[in-house]
């Protein structure tokens, strides 16, 4: 028996059985002071909204038994997996795999490329490594959902515009069910926050569905 949402556009049933919490990216270089994007010149305080309310849904999740999966940006420490585009953009004196405040940035296996300690991957806990901003571009993440049964997505991370929503659009073509948990996403921006929010719940949740924490949680217990 699916539980009953209440979410925009309209009720999300979930299927306990079938569905998975798909962190993204809430990695120390996006989030803490002193990393990457702080370097940038971000205010990585409005990415840091997200932990908290994350921290709860981790919980609920592991509690129900849930399948868990944490996504991380980054690159091989050759850099062979990195294109030349993405090195270049931005136009920046430092870049993805120079050495940066908390070693080589985006590099598989430094420091900042991991995830916070506040949410950090326990045990039976999938880590997919992506170079791209989608979760299901040259990873093994559709293999492991659809290994598990997965049909529904509850999808959380940095940033909502970035990496969020072109892992929830990817997964919508995929035939995937997603449901974006709105303060356990955040941005730099605010305004892109919402708006990242707001065009996958329109025409009729082109995308899927959003909801707030404390309503997932709720369902989850
Ligand atoms: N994870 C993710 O969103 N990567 C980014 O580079 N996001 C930005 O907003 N820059």
């Amino acid at each position: 028996m699916p539980t009953t949402i209440t979410a925009q556009p309209y009720d999300f049933l979930m299927n306990k059985a079938q569905c998975a919490l798909v962190i993204i990216d809430m990695q120390r270089d996006f989030l803490e002071p002193g990393g990457f994007g702080a370097m940038l010149g971000n205010d990585v305080s409005l990415l840091r909204q997200a932990i908290a309310p994350l921290q709860q849904l981790l919980a609920a999740a592991r509690a129900s038994g849930m399948l868990v999966i944490h996504t991380r940006e980054g690159h091989r420490p050759d850099l062979t997996d990195l294109p030349p585009s993405k090195k270049a953009r931005g136009n920046l004196p430092t870049t993805i795999g120079d050495p940066g405040p908390m070693g080589r940035i985006l590099i598989q296996g430094e420091p900042g490329h991991d995830i916070v300690p506040e949410l950090y991957p326990i045990a039976g806990e999938p880590v997919v490594d992506k170079p791209g901003k989608g979760a299901f571009f040259a990873t093994d993440i559709d293999a492991i959902l659809r290994n598990r049964g997965i049909k529904q997505l509850l999808v959380c991370g940095v940033t909502t515009e970035v990496c969020v929503n072109t892992t929830v659009r990817e997964a919508n073509d995929r035939g995937y069910e997603c449901l974006m948990v709105e303060d356990c996403c955040a941005s730099y921006f605010p305004e892109f926050h919402r708006m990242g929010l707001a065009m996958v719940i329109a025409q009729g949740g082109i995308f899927g569905w959003v909801a707030p924490s404390e309503r997932v949680i709720a369902a989850l217990k």
